[in-house]
């Protein structure tokens, strides 16, 4: 009987286990040089869930060593001998030829780790499956998915995940096990699980990788979708070949929605073994992938609803230590429930993500009846957007993008995040109910440019027409406040106004500034689709950019960042404060961006002519300024140097 879950602080929580075992960290390359698969790895994640504070609410457990038997199961006792006995390259070498050594080192302590490693899967598959815990992360190394029946590769010695399967399969039928859904996340084709489980029915075998038809490690045909599997076990291999780097949330999460989730429904696995490799996370260098904190613990939470939750990660590869720790804890807090985290998807998939998807269903569809259905031409016909990217092209920019976009990543939370359509008329009927006041203080002042986010259409300086709102019905009503914020342009370019800054508000208070704005009392879903189409994104969206929980933490805290791959320049929204009882909203950018302007590492610039046209039609319409005073308004902001001293912040 599987115990109850642990309660503390009144709240109850699932009982996690966490694997961590300092010993795993002696396995290293022989003298010394750097690899990609090192000690660190382990560390950071294990050092980062305890700055967290979540591994004290885990069950922690220290490596265990798997017994040869167990090995056996998916390996030939030939292998297992030859990984026992290596102490060394030179050993392994001359044991066996060239071939072996495929991305593999060892040491002296090899040995030790990978028998580690795989002992500790098989360790807390069996609490697991025992009911003794109601999920766990083996945070272990050497990883495994590489490594097939009689061979060693990329990194990987022992199949930790296939042998913890085998082993409950095999050994333990007392515990119930009869079907397992492997799900292997890592950037790279899980070949080794692949293989061993092949003809065999009882565990399905997920794998999303990045693939290049066979051109991205571990390379060949093995990772096609046409791998289906063969006899018994025929349909019970699903591959999901990504045709380039650069996949991310948005393509992970339709992988989801539109294959693994409706598999896993017919399948119903009794326990998932998730091969959870953080190498296709934003700034890996070896996956050349964009998953964000966020992405990752939506996947795990989807996997949730399946198994009454029981699920096993195990680490494979991820080689950016920062995602990895970031990554890890993400998942973490989901196996514990914990505060949701916040978030939405920010973009949308690759036309090649589709195709892909399409291309897998096809093949499948007659084994899982689910993927037999058309995808609607809505979901496989957007286009993706284009990216908004800071000034400088430069990698060192680039980076710190991405660190910065992780550390707001890692802050949200995940609820937004919806798989469908049906689902995603509800969060609008839900946010329509809602009224806000959008308060503008660029184009948006004048009242026929605004229009266009809501009803559609173009008027005059825009390059290109908006498509509006889903809800076109006209702002309730209109009104125009002052408040104390630097107004600012900054920016190049625009893809609606062209060349030359817009506008930004500082959200960081001064009663020395004072930016004019326009207010509209819109409904919060016509809302996110100003902000959808301000971000230059479609509004076909499957979630809210801005849901109520983003709503309340605004309220609370004054400005919040928005789910961050979104947008750098119009990603935070913040309170001006209430009319009523109704919020005052306004976008602009985050601090992290104003702090950028304000010390000259991006432009300030003017705006163009058209585009500053716009903001004074705007104020002398409003009857705020005459022509000549709202001409000087925006030439005084946008001649001024910006500064941040002496502000209060939000
Ligand atoms: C476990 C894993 C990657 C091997 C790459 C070899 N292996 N170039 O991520
Ligand atoms: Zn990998």
């Amino acid at each position: 009987m599987p115990e109850k879950p642990s309660e503390s602080n009144g709240k109850v929580h699932r009982k996690v286990g966490l694997v961590y075992d300092e010993t795993m960290c002696k396995h290293d390359t022989p003298d010394g040089e750097a690899h990609p698969e090192r000690p660190d790895r382990i560390r950071v994640i294990w050092d980062n869930l305890q700055l967290a504070g979540v591994t004290q609410r885990c069950v922690v457990l220290g490596g265990t060593k798997a017994e040869d038997a167990h090995l056996q199961l998916v390996h030939t006792k030939d292998h297992v001998n030859l990984v026992k006995s290596s102490t060394n390259k030179k050993d392994y070498q001359s044991d066996r030829v060239a071939s072996l050594v495929n991305s593999i080192y060892l040491n002296g302590s090899t040995s030790e780790a990978a028998y580690l490693a795989a002992g500790s899967v098989v360790e807390v598959a069996e609490k697991v499956a025992k009911g003794e815990l109601d999920s766990g992360f083996a945070i272990v190394r050497p990883p495994g998915h590489h490594a097939e029946a009689d061979e060693a590769m990329g990194f990987c010695f022992f199949n930790n995940v296939a042998v913890a399967a085998s082993y409950l399969l095999d050994e333990r039928p007392d515990l119930g096990v009869k079907k397992i859904l492997v799900v292997d996340w890592d950037v790279h084709h899980g070949n080794g699980t692949q293989k061993m489980f092949w003809e065999d029915p009882r565990v399905l075998v997920f794998s999303v990788h990045r693939h290049e038809d066979g051109g991205f490690y571990p390379g060949g045909d093995d990772g096609s979708y046409n791998m289906v599997g063969e006899g018994p076990g025929e349909g019970f291999n699903i591959n999901v070949p990504w045709e380039q780097g650069r996949c991310g949330d948005a393509d992970y999460l339709a992988a989801w929605d539109h294959i693994l989730i409706p598999v896993a429904k017919e399948f119903n696995p009794d326990i998932i073994l998730l091969s959870a490799g953080f190498d296709a996370a934003i700034g890996d260098p070896l996956g050349g992938c964009r998953v964000t904190p966020y992405g990752y613990s939506v996947m795990l939470k989807k996997l949730m609803e399946f198994a009454q939750g029981k699920i096993v990660m195990a680490l494979e590869g991820g080689y950016n230590l920062d995602s990895i720790a970031k990554s890890s804890l993400a998942c973490v807090q989901v196996l514990l429930e914990d505060n949701p985290i916040q978030g939405s998807s920010e973009a949308i998939p690759f036309m090649s993500t589709w195709r892909v998807i399409q291309a897998v269903r096809k093949r499948l569809c007659a084994y899982w009846p689910s993927l037999a259905d058309e995808l609607p031409s809505k979901l496989t016909n957007q286009k993706t957007p284009t990216p908004i990217v800071l000034t400088s092209n430069s990698n060192s920019e680039a980076k710190d993008n991405a660190h910065e976009l992780l550390d707001q990543m890692s802050k949200l939370n995940i609820e937004n995040h919806q798989g469908d359509t049906k689902v995603s008329r509800s969060w609008r009927s839900d946010l329509s109910k809602v009224d806000v006041w959008y308060a503008s203080f660029g184009s948006n002042m004048w009242k026929p440019r605004f229009l266009c986010y809501i009803q559609g259409g173009q008027v005059e300086g825009m390059t290109k027409p908006c498509v509006g709102s889903m809800d076109k019905s006209p702002p309730k009503g209109i009104t125009w406040g002052t408040y104390p914020n630097r107004l600012f342009f900054g920016r190049e370019s625009t893809n609606v106004w062209g060349k030359g800054g817009v506008a930004f508000t500082n959200p960081l208070t001064n009663p020395n500034d004072q930016t004019h704005m326009c207010l509209y009392r819109i409904t919060l879903e016509q809302f996110n689709d100003v902000l959808f189409q301000e971000n230059g994104l479609n509004v076909d969206f499957a979630s809210p950019i801005f849901g109520l929980t983003a709503l309340q933490l605004v309220e609370k805290n004054g400005s919040t960042p928005l789910e961050a791959a979104l947008a750098p320049w119009y990603g935070n929204v913040v309170c001006l404060g209430r009319e009523g009882d109704v919020p005052i909203l306004t976008m602009t950018c985050t601090l992290s961006v104003i702090e950028k302007f304000a010390s000259g590492e991006v432009p300030l610039s003017p705006p163009a002519k058209a585009y500053a046209n716009t903001l004074i039609r705007g104020l002398v319409e409003g009857g705020i300024f005459s022509e000549e005073e709202a001409e000087a308004y925006i030439d005084n902001a946008a001649s001024k140097p910006l500064y941040i001293n002496g502000a209060s912040r939000f």
